[in-house]
């Protein structure tokens, strides 16, 4: 049975957000580079309808050299492949009480893919940026109202980390030419930072002599400890690890059950402010941690697997998990540690309810 407090109650225009855009099955953890049909979606407003063959991606602004690539262009230039994972900055929201209204994300809003696509910073070094360009603008071609405006889902970057050398202009996801939901037929990959950076269905790059005060930039994003607090933009991902939960669920309560015994756990971890340096595991609700075992990301930017074995008893249990980075930041242990008016970088530990039963 599931008590229903006021809290708990979702509204309807929540459950159509969380329809729209679902998230990783956990037990998706297992694998080094997510499938396709796994990986977490955004979907601001609609999917785009964009033909190929009319396709050219525009550089513009305050560059000496105007540009309009076709995806044909992007394909013979530098080919790159990197691995990584990604993150809505609203992962975890739902756990914030009071609940921040907007997509309903337990944990799950994270996936890890293969992407291929061409270097940014050398078609930014082609259309030579003017002195005067403080701020790169990437425009997607989908368009809606949100905080009451009316505008086209465009993001900003300085141009210091516009310029980076892992930053891709991506056609391919899984070696598979982009799926429309996650952004056909070229979306910019930002490793390192929440997924929103990330624009899909990418339409033009727009170097800017002042900074872009757009909606998604300066309205939303934003992380604001009150309503009067203006707040500071969203750009890493905080540390996060994951496990995939033991055992088998109950259906509706996702309730985990298991043998007692040895119970091999499993799970990723990741930062967005450097190499993973340890993933913790708690069986008593973060009481006590032990250390797990870390294995090899497939790729800088991919995520960590790390490893458990849990000798289990008969009885009931909260399975925790805290990641801490190279950085030395890591997971608090209570949600509303991180509460935030937008309900962004929410990253307190995993807990997993188990009952150990013969
Ligand atoms: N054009 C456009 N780009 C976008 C979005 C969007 O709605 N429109 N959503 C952003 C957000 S908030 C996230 S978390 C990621 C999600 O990418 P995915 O759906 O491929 O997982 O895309 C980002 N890029
Ligand atoms: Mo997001």
């Amino acid at each position: 049975m599931i008590e229903r407090t006021e809290a708990q109650q979702f509204s309807r225009e929540e459950v159509g957000l969380a329809l729209r855009n679902h998230g990783m099955h956990l037990e998706g953890l297992r694998y080094p580079t997510t499938p396709i049909g796994m990986h977490y979606l955004l979907i601001h407003f609609d999917i785009p309808a964009i033909d190929e063959s009319s396709y050219a991606l525009e550089i513009k602004g305050c560059v000496r050299n105007r540009m309009k690539l076709s995806l044909e262009d992007l394909k013979q230039r530098e080919k790159v492949s990197r691995t990584v994972v990604m993150e809505c900055a609203g992962n975890g929201r739902s756990k914030l009480s009071p609940r921040p209204i907007s997509a309903p994300w337990g944990e799950e809003a994270v996936g890890c893919a293969r992407w291929t696509g061409t270097p940014l910073a050398p078609i930014l070094e082609e259309a030579g940026l003017l002195d005067e360009a403080v701020e790169i603008l990437f425009s997607g071609s989908d368009r809606g109202i949100d905080a009451g405006v009316e505008h086209t889902f465009e993001r900003s970057l300085p141009v210091q980390e516009a310029l980076r050398e892992d930053l891709l202009l991506a056609y391919e996801m899984n070696g598979q030419p982009l799926p429309p939901q996650h952004g056909y037929p070229l979306r910019l990959i930002v490793p390192d930072y929440y997924g929103v950076a990330s624009v899909k269905w990418l339409e033009s790059i727009t170097a800017l002599n002042e900074p872009f005060d757009g909606i998604q930039q300066v309205v939303k994003y934003l992380y604001q400890e009150s309503e009067e607090d203006p707040g500071v933009p969203i750009t890493r991902k905080l540390p996060r690890a994951l496990m995939v939960p033991p055992g088998i669920p109950e259906y509706l309560t996702r309730r985990r059950y298991v043998s007692p015994g040895r119970i091999p756990i499993e799970g990723r971890a990741w930062s967005g402010y450097g190499r993973i340096e340890r993933v913790e595991f708690s069986f008593d609700g973060g009481n006590s941690w032990e250390d797990t075992r870390l294995g090899e990301p497939e790729d800088p930017d991919a995520w960590t697997p790390w490893s458990y074995e849990w000798v289990a008893e008969p009885g009931e249990y909260e399975l925790c998990a805290r990641a801490t980075d190279e950085s030395g930041r890591t997971q608090p242990l209570q949600t509303d540690e991180s509460w935030n008016v937008g309900g962004y970088c929410v990253n307190a530990v995993q807990r997993v309810p188990v009952s150990v039963r013969p």
